[in-house]
Parts: structure tokens; sequence; C-alpha cells
């Protein structure tokens, strides 16, 4: 059964990890990120002043748009669970710029309107031209349910009439092509949700339906573009370009994750939405399929996705490289917007587990713990050869991560717990408190927990008078035990029915009812698949959902000398005053050594190791504290 998210009017975060990350983002990132919007011309943009030669006036990238879209929305996710007039009034000034740049037939794009207005609908392809639409459509939506007020809604709906008219089967003499970069998709089936209007939804599933059908789109508007055709070329170049694009085949015939990281997630995240919406079971099977592949045999144990930079791209089934790595921002968060609409099709909380792991691992080592600045890849080992140095900056040319972190940090409530019928499911463990609809009542429920830290967890119910209903609440895949109390009695966690990775507490709840529970959360030491060469003979540390990392500033340089003895016992421990107040790792390891080697690439002799002290930190949390420092996920481990 299909569940429905607590919306995030309902949820809010109030305390916990979460809390000051989010008031980080509010007081920190919104600012900085709108100064880098404003800096670098896409703020003005929208008015439209552009001209060839006119000084002053930074030409609109064919991408700006998005940018400046998920700022929007990143505003109005903080204004629905805080107000701030300041804020709301900066809001208002930019949506009103972002309006008054629709041109009479409808269409918003300012370097298609600016720029080149010869050339709209020409290069879906190559030019975000509709993944533009997309976001400005999320924003537009996100506004409407923070403020209430329709005229952004209604800017681009407009729009969105003109896709429909322009797009669509070529029986119809309409475009038959769909967008290079997926986002309009999802973006399509929330304008649907909030205004009803079914043939948004329609779009959103031609687009979904037609891509990867033969005659391939992109090359037929190559021709009509005037292309010179290419010179014949091997057919594993032909399919590795339409791959790019998730253009090589249609979506119900793939079975493997493969081309652009982003643009695969986001075009499976609003697949997701269309196969829920249109009930289309062999779209959801074939999503089944992709998931599996993608996080069985592709998946990064940060949830960073994308093995390779060259196509900012999947690689093949189990080829993780660590130094190396992609793993984009971006491409973290959409695992988590994919997750999550599969999560509450399937209420399976392997879904949840991997939306989890990505959230505490690699989405937020994206952010300083200072706000403000941004990692685009999230490498799991970096800065150790010299050979490409990482540190976070302010921005980026290419800046589609920081307005995505903050969006995703802002809308956190959203994720948190779900509803069908008689039950209410919780996902995450955030503290806050929510309004849940159980059929036709409300209650409140609400999270103390200091969680990714401590295992503990209690839930407080609240209503008006006794409720039936089932509280599910996610046993996390990490988990291997849990103490359940209800009441102050402690419960045999045996006999508690576990539905789909969900506990099932069931029965007529009253006010005030106390569910405590508290999760099993030593330090793992985690290996992966032998498939993946980078990783072998190699280990990991996880305590709970939260992924560990060896960095220089703690352990001197040359990290990948250090080798842990699979019995090295490692200890948690809390520190408040460092890297924000997280739980490090301490233990003893070895150390290799090059004396003796002086003069020798090669020899019959051992390699000297030292038992040396070690510590490891959180990876979200790593180069923090000193620029370009030695960071390192997976240590290499000894008897
Ligand atoms: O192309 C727009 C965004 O820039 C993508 O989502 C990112 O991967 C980066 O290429
Ligand atoms: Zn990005």
């Amino acid at each position: 059964m299909a569940l429905d998210p607590v919306p995030l009017a309902d949820s809010k975060v109030t305390g916990g990890f979460w809390k000051p990350r989010q008031d980080t983002t509010r007081d920190v990132s919104i600012p900085a990120t709108y100064a880098q919007l404003a800096g670098t011309g896409r703020i003005d943009a929208f008015k439209l002043a552009w001209r060839p030669g006119r000084p002053g006036v930074p030409q609109p990238h064919v991408f700006w748009d998005s940018d400046v879209a998920k700022w929007v929305e990143t505003a109005a996710y903080s204004l629905v669970t805080k107000p701030d007039p300041a804020l709301a009034s900066q809001l208002d000034a930019l949506v009103d710029s972002i309006v008054a740049a629709q041109q009479p037939d409808g269409y918003l794009n300012t370097h298609f309107t600016a720029v080149e207005p010869h050339m709209r609908f020409k290069n879906l392809r190559d030019w975000h031209e509709i993944y533009c639409f997309g976001h400005l459509a999320e924003a537009a939506v996100a506004h409407f349910q923070a403020t209430g007020k329709r005229h952004f809604l209604d800017t681009m709906t407009r729009y969105a009439d003109l896709l429909d008219k322009s797009f669509g089967p070529a029986s119809e003499g309409k475009i038959p092509g769909y967008p290079g970069h997926p986002e309009a998709e999802l973006a399509l089936v929330k304008m649907y949700k909030a205004t009803g209007e079914k043939i948004y939804l329609a779009l959103a599933k031609f687009f979904v339906d037609e891509r990867g059908q033969a005659p391939f789109y992109y090359e037929t508007e190559a021709q009509q573009r005037g292309e010179p055709p290419r010179p014949p070329e091997p057919l594993d170049r032909v399919f590795a370009r339409r791959e790019y694009h998730q253009a090589h085949a249609p979506i119900v015939d793939t079975e493997e994750i493969v081309g652009h990281a982003v643009r695969a997630q986001y075009l499976y995240a609003g697949a997701a939405d269309v196969a829920r919406e249109a009930n289309d079971a062999e779209l959801l099977a074939a999503l089944r399929k992709i998931w599996d592949n993608a996080t069985l045999k592709k998946m990064y144990i940060t949830g960073g996705m994308g093995a390779r930079p060259d196509g900012e791209a999947f690689g093949r089934d189990y080829e993780l490289p660590n130094e190396t790595a992609y793993a984009e921002t971006c491409a973290a968060i959409a695992l988590c917007f994919w997750a999550h609409r599969m999560l509450n099709i399937e209420a399976d909380a392997r879904y949840a587990d991997v939306m989890e792991r990505a959230l505490y691992n690699g989405v937020i080592s994206g952010v300083s713990l200072s706000g403000d600045k941004f990692f685009y890849v999230n490498p799991l080992a970096a800065n150790l050869h010299g050979k490409r140095t990482l540190e976070r900056t302010t921005w980026f040319g290419c800046s589609c991560c920081p307005n995505n972190l903050t969006r995703i940090e802002l809308s956190l409530g959203q994720y948190v717990y779900s509803t069908c019928e008689a039950a209410v499911y919780v996902h995450l463990f955030v503290e806050g408190e929510a309004k849940a609809k159980i059929g036709e009542r409300s209650i409140m429920i609400r999270q103390k927990t200091v969680y990714p830290w401590e295992g503990k967890v209690v839930i407080t119910l609240g209503m008006e008078r006794e409720t039936e209903f089932a509280v599910k609440v996610r046993m996390p895949g990490w988990c291997k035990s849990v103490a359940i109390g209800v009441n102050g009695t402690e419960m045999d966690a045996a006999n508690v029915p576990l539905e789909k990775g969900y506990m099932v507490l069931s029965g007529a709840w009253n006010d005030g009812d106390v569910i405590e529970l508290l999760f099993d959360m030593p330090v793992e030491r985690v290996h992966a698949h032998p498939k993946v060469e980078a990783d072998s003979c190699r280990v990991t540390l996880q305590r709970g959902p939260v992924v560990y990392c060896l960095e220089g500033v703690d352990n001197g340089p040359g990290l990948d000398g250090i080798v842990l003895p699979q019995k090295a016992k490692l200890l948690p421990a809390f520190e408040p005053g460092l890297l924000g107040g997280v739980v490090t790792l301490a233990g003893e390891a070895l150390r290799q050594d090059s004396t003796g080697w002086e003069g020798a690439l090669y020899a019959t002799h051992g390699t000297r190791q030292q038992r040396v002290s070690v510590k490891a930190v959180p990876y979200f949390a790593w180069g923090n504290r000193t620029p370009r420092e030695e960071m390192l996920v997976w240590i290499r481990e000894t008897q």
C-alpha cells in the first residue's frame, strides 16, 4: 500500500543533530548563496537586459535559472518552518522579477529569451531548457505552499501549458522530444498535485515513456539543427553517448543504471512519481530492478553515486574507486529524492536505509560545518598523493550543488514520517514534532533523540481521544538488536512483528503514550563486496548510519600506510568541542614505514610496522579543520 509523506508544513525539526545544521543553513548558507547568485549576475538575469557587447551585464548561462530556482525553493522551505519577514520580502522581490520575465506566450527562460531566442526548443539534449523549467516549477509549488501566493505557480502553469502544446506525439503535430537533463518529470507531477491539472501528469508520462524510443530523438534533433552527420563510429561509442542521457533504451527495458548520475536519478525519481500517479506497474517493476543495480553494485558506502569524473557518470558494476570517485553532492541528493519516492510507494525500509545512508554521509559532506563552503565531488580518499587536491569552496562555475544542499536540509521534515490509513511510519530518527492524519483524526508525534550519536529515541504521541492505529518504526538496516519499551514496560522485541523492515506497534493509543527505542549502536567494521577492487583487503568503520574516515590532522600524513588489525578495538567517545560535537572512534593500529626500502622498488624483505594510535571522525565532517587535509575511508586491514 502506498504511503503519503507527512508534509513539511506539518513536520518540524526542533533539536538534536539536525536543528543546528538547519540554523546554519538559514543563517549562513541562504545569505551566502544569494550573494553568489547576485554577484555572478544570475539574479539580474531575469531583467532580460543582456545584449551583445553591453558592458556590465553577464550573459545568462543555459542553466542559471535553475540555480536561482533552487534558492527560491530553499527560502520557501525555510519560511514554512520559521517565519522571517526579511527573508519573505527578499523572496517576494525575487519571485516578482522571475514572474516579470515571462513572455506573452508563457515561455520563461533567461538564456533563450535574452541570448538565443531563435534556438528555443531546438536542442533539448544539451541546453538544459526544460531542466530550468523543472526547477522553476518546483520552486513555484514550494513558494505557493509556503506563502499561499499563487502568482508564481500561475506563471509556471502558463509555461507548462506551453510545453504541453509543444511536446507530445509527432502524430499530434508536436515535438516528440524529452529533456536532456531530467527534472521536469518530477516537477510536472508536483504541479499536477498542486493544481489537480491532469495534463501535467500526462506530459510527465510522455517524457518518461518516450525517452529511449527509436528513432532516437536527440539524433533526429541534431539533424534538424543541420549538424553534419557524425563520421561512422563504433557502436559502443554511439551507445555510450545515448547512455549519458539515459536515452539508450526505454526505462521499461532498462536494468542497469548508466550515464550521468544526477540525470539518471532525477529521471528515476520522476518516473517513480509517474508510476505511482498513473498506476504503471511495468514502469515500477523496471525501477525496482534499476534501484537494485544502483544500490547493490554502484553505490558508495557514503551514498555517493557516480564513480567517473568523465561524464559525471556511473561506472561498471563494482567500479567504485575511492580517490578518483566523482560522487557529486547533487547525485547523493538525487538518490534521496528517488529513495523517498520508492519508499512511499513500497513502504519498504530498504529505501529508507539508503536515504539515511546518503543523508548522514555523502549529502552533508557537501557543505562545511560553517555553512558557506561546498564540495562538488565527494571522494572517499583525498589529498593522499597530491595529484588531486580538494577543499570546500564558496561557489562553482557550475554551481548546482550548493542550493541543492540547502533545499534538502531545510525540507528534511518531510522525509521523517509517512501515513497510510491506519498507521504512521517513522522512517528517520530526527528530533522534532509532527502532525499526522490517521484517517479522519490528527495525532501529534514527537521525537526526542541525539541520534546518530546515540541509539536512544523517545517517541511521544498526542491526541484528543483514544485512537486505534499502528506506529510502524523503521528497524535500521545497520542495527542488529533493539530494546523497545511502551509506557515504561519493556516489550520482547522478538514478538514485535516486522513488516518490510518496520516494527509494527499497534493498539489503542492515548494522549501522552510513550514509545522508547534503544538501538544497539556498536562500532562496526564493514567490508566491501569482493568484486570492489578498490576496497580489497580494506575495511571501513561505521557506527549507526555514520561512516567514518581517518584525517591527517588526527593521524599524521601518509594515511594509506595505516593498517588496522582485525582485532583492534575501537572505542567511541562523544567529543562536544570537536567538529560541532561528534562521536569519534579511537584505537590502536599499525603504521608501515619505509625504513630499509631506501634505493629499492622491489625486495625480498618485509615492511616494518609500528604500533600507533588512530582516531577516526565522521566522514561528513572531514576537511573542516585544515585545508587540503589527507582523508581516507577504506583503511588497509590485516589479521
Ligand atoms: O547540468 C546541470 C548540473 O550540473 C548537473 O545536474 C550536474 O551534474 C552538473 O553537471
Ligand atoms: Zn551538483
